[in-house]
């Protein structure tokens, strides 16, 4: 059995995980309004994966007797820039997540609560490749800046993601 406030911290990661699909879907959105299908696919397909991350923490709180509360999901930014400013988000949200995963972590070693700390050990190595591929999307989009017909050839590239 886990702790009232683990599961409260667990629903919380519900709400960041929906936030998540929630923030990428509306970057998606903003890309196919400008006809960059292919980055629309890539953010598309990451909003599937956060939903997926957010139906885990889901799962888990059923798995362990306790009740999934969920909350309103804040509104994405109605304002998003171009390539170079939405990945940067893209990158800046993801640590932010990977924070949000240390801190559940640290809770669980608090707690001793080995049940969740093994449950999380999913999430703490998946936050290492969502970070490292925002990264890498991010930096090749600052070499092709300033390069004419540069976010044509990222949107070339993200939309290859299967
Ligand atoms: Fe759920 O990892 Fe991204 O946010």
């Amino acid at each position: 059995m886990i702790s009232e406030k683990m599961a409260e911290a667990l629903n919380k990661q519900i709400n960041a995980e929906l936030y998540s699909w929630y923030l990428y879907l509306a970057m998606a959105a903003h890309f196919e309004d400008q006809n960059f299908t292919g980055t629309a696919k890539w953010l598309k397909l990451q909003a599937n994966e956060e939903m997926g991350h957010a139906m885990k923490f889901f799962q888990y709180l059923n798995d362990v007797d306790k009740k999934v509360q969920l909350s309103k999901i804040d509104a994405p930014p109605e304002k998003l820039g171009n390539h170079t400013e939405v990945f940067e988000q893209v990158v800046k949200h993801e640590l932010l997540i990977t924070k949000n995963i240390n801190d559940l972590a640290d809770l669980a070693v608090a707690e001793k609560d080995h049940a969740t700390g093994n449950f999380l050990i999913w999430f703490v190595n998946e936050q290492v490749e969502e970070v490292a591929a925002a990264k890498q999307i991010f930096e090749k989009i600052k070499m092709v800046n300033n390069v004419p017909g540069g976010f044509f050839m990222i949107d070339r590239e993200l939309g290859m993601r299967a």
